[in-house]
């Protein structure tokens, strides 16, 4: 049976750490009775929430995949992805906002809008997702639903709407105000299934004409018809409903809900906000590229019967095969269908069709537009497009954040070293943040990532799902060289070894690209260098990037101009086309004063504010620069940019310096040039640590 596409919402939850996504999810699938008991993220009982199904996960009490699964609310399906709030696993964020059509983000009410806030915000703004804002832990004392709404917009500069208002808070939190019934409603029942709705209580009728007011103003500006009512005082919900949703859908408004989702407060209230304001699939327009037509871009139709288009978002390699989560946007997709990869032309098979619950899968028969499913034993990478084969359209890709960090790792015996192998390999295929590589001259596998954490996480999966006993290295920095200086070149590769020798000469300039991304240029006139060995030079130019030469690290932001040559009738080759780039790309390196770039991070700590003179402290002791300190009532942020070679250990330094109580976080903002003095040392112990073949 086909569904009703209108009744369908493909939403992510994304939230700074720790502000409630699990929870919250977990008391989602109860209400719709997806699931028949509640269980805690790091709970008493031992079980851990439903969608952290991994077990470091439940042991850690922290997303780190993010996970699908779907319900059923008031004659909606709702298909909910729940993300990790750590930086290091933001490329589940990325991917999942890739798909999805609206986005809950959740906020702490003591911590309202915290530096992960902030990411996730640009994030959905990249992928242009309409949102609706929970207020969650509005049970937690110095919760303060208020002045999140306020920050809102003044630090994510978003035009909100406060939906509801809280009845008590803190320990005193019971139920909400909804302002747009004008109702007092109390969630009644061991986790708060039943709902009761009563009169607005006398001390917040007043309260809640002002804030009532306050929403019809702003939901007038989106609605002609609301405005008139208002006017007129013939306001009815309906209107406010739609005024409201339209400005949702439009991305100029936040709907703002309250509640505690561990205290079971206003958690089926955001759910209908979910149906009332978030985006249907046919409510957003979505594009792909048309392979055929010089990747012209081409509007995507939430047609069931149009030809099939869907993108595979998310990879899970499990022992029995690969699970390959995909979004349909056009046309359907039925078990025994054939498909083909936009990329690489390859058939394949529809064999298992299944709608995924957390690690679970259920099984179905097909699923059509605007749907979100997985594939059961079917080959492809990450970001691949499929259609039924009658168009070759692509979806773009997503945006993947470069890793900042490395390890060396060592297999501890034979055993371990095969398996570490294989875990790489997944670990690879799946996440497209994580990189590993053989040093040439060290001979040791180096795996790299987006941060400590990240790392560590996959080396104890080795462990644990391997069998993969690794020794692990001190974490590297991953530098990078560039140059900041033009330079000429006007290199010779010439070889003659018996039968037919090598020719080649390449001339040109190398110098700082404007986008810090790699440039070629072909600026030969009169055929000096036939085109046919074009490309080798190219190659030759773009093999020396992956490892320059002052410290062996990859080389960014460099435009290659060729202007000149000259080629042999007969010793010329690609082969000796590319060695002369690379012969031309060494002599001009060192005259383009080559300097090396290091990763600076933004990093916001958030402490008591008798502590705000260490946490500065800490961070000038670390090379870091503070963009800014803000006091927010008994708590400070002080938001700063520190050079991630500085940052190894510094949970340890803060904890000590403010008794445990201050967290931080941190994330990759741009590379800069590293201090002559620094740069010098580094040059020394890398250069030592190769000769001792480290
Ligand atoms: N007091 C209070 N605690 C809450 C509430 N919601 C969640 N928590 C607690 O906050 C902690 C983190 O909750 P999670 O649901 O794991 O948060 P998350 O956002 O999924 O965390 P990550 O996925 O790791 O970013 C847990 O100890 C929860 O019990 C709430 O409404 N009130
Ligand atoms: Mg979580």
């Amino acid at each position: 049976m086909a569904e009703d596409i209108q009744k369908l919402r493909n939403i992510g939850i994304s939230a700074h750490i720790d502000s409630g996504k699990t929870t919250l999810t977990e008391r989602v699938l109860y209400y719709t009775k997806k699931i028949f008991a509640v269980h805690e993220v790091k709970g008493k009982d031992g079980v851990g929430a439903t969608m952290d199904s991994m077990e470091l996960e439940r042991e850690r009490g922290i997303t780190i995949a993010s996970a699908a699964t779907f319900c059923e609310w008031k004659n909606h399906r709702i298909n909910i992805i729940d993300t990790p709030g750590h930086v290091d696993f933001t490329i589940e964020v990325e991917r999942s906002l890739r798909v999805l059509d609206g986005s809950v983000l959740v906020l702490c009410a003591v911590g309202g809008v915290q530096s992960q806030t902030i990411t996730v915000d640009r994030q959905m703004n990249r992928y242009k997702v309409p949102r609706v804002a929970f207020v969650n832990k509005c049970d937690r004392s110095g919760a303060d639903p208020f002045k999140v709404n306020e920050q809102l917009r003044a630090r994510l500069n978003h035009q909100t709407a406060l939906m509801q208002l809280p009845i008590g808070l803190e320990a005193d939190l019971s139920g909400v105000v909804d302002l747009v019934t004008m109702k007092a409603i109390y969630f009644d029942g061991p986790f708060g299934e039943d709902i009761r709705i009563e009169e607005i209580p006398d001390n917040l009728l007043e309260k809640a004409k002002t804030y009532r007011e306050e929403l019809l103003d702003t939901a007038s500006l989106f609605s002609d018809e609301l405005m008139e009512a208002v006017l007129e005082e013939k306001v009815n919900d309906d209107l406010i409903y739609s005024a409201i949703r339209r400005g949702t859908l439009s991305r100029k408004l936040i709907p703002v809900f309250i509640g505690s989702a561990y205290k079971n407060v206003g958690v089926q209230l955001l759910l209908d906000g979910v149906l009332n304001y978030l985006p249907a699939p046919t409510d957003i327009e979505n594009s792909a590229m048309d392979v055929n037509n010089e990747n012209k871009e081409v509007k995507v139709s939430s047609d069931p019967d149009a030809p099939t288009l869907a993108l595979a978002f998310k990879l899970e390699v499990t022992p029995y095969g690969q699970l390959t989560y995909l979004r349909i946007y056009q046309g359907s997709i039925k078990k025994g269908d054939e498909l083909i990869n936009s990329r690489d032309r390859k058939k394949i098979k529809v064999g298992r069709l299944a709608r995924m619950h957390a690690d679970k899968m259920e099984d179905i028969t097909g699923a059509s537009a605007g749907d979100i499913i997985a594939l059961f034993g079917v080959d492809c990478f990450s970001g691949d497009t499929f259609t039924d084969g009658s168009l070759r359209y692509s979806f773009s890709s997503m945006f993947v954040p470069e890793p900042v960090i490395s390890l060396s790792i060592k297999p501890k015996d034979n055993k371990s070293e095969m398996n570490m192998a294989k875990a790489i390999n997944r670990f690879i295929r799946e996440d497209p943040t994580f990189r590993s590589f053989v040093d040439q001259e060290s001979n040791e596998t180096i795996i790299s990532g987006m941060g400590e954490l990240h790392l560590e996480i996959y080396v104890e999966r080795m462990k644990r799902e391997f069998n993969a006993e690794v020794e692990t290295g001190a974490p590297q920095v991953s530098y990078r060289e560039a140059i900041s200086d033009k330079a000429e070149f006007n290199y010779i590769h010439k070889k003659q070894t018996g039968g037919s020798g090598q020719y080649g000469r390449v001339a040109g300039f190398m110098e700082p690209s404007e986008d810090g991304n790699y440039e070629f240029v072909n600026a030969i006139k009169g055929g000096s260098i036939p085109t046919e060995f074009i490309p080798a030079i190219d190659k030759g130019f773009q093999a020396c990037l992956k490892k320059g030469k002052m410290i062996g690290f990859p080389v960014i932001g460099m435009k290659m101009t060729i202007n000149d040559g000259q080629s042999h009738s007969v010793d010329s080759s690609d082969m000796a086309f590319m060695q002369a780039a690379i012969g031309a790309f060494n002599q001009a390196y060192a005259k383009a004063k080559p300097i090396i770039l290091e990763p600076i991070m933004k990093v916001s700590v958030e402490c008591p504010s008798e502590f705000q003179g260490n946490v500065m402290g800490s961070i000038n002791q670390r090379r870091g620069i503070i963009i800014s300190c803000t006091e927010d009532g008994a708590f400070t942020t002080v938001d700063s940019e520190v050079p991630l070679s500085e940052m190894f250990g510094y949970s340890t330094t803060l904890r000590s310096s403010t008794q445990g109580k201050a967290e931080f976080t941190m994330e990759f903002s741009r590379y800069a040039k590293v201090p002559e003095s620094i740069a010098e040392e580094l040059k020394k112990t890398i250069a030592e640590g190769a000769r001792k073949g480290r």
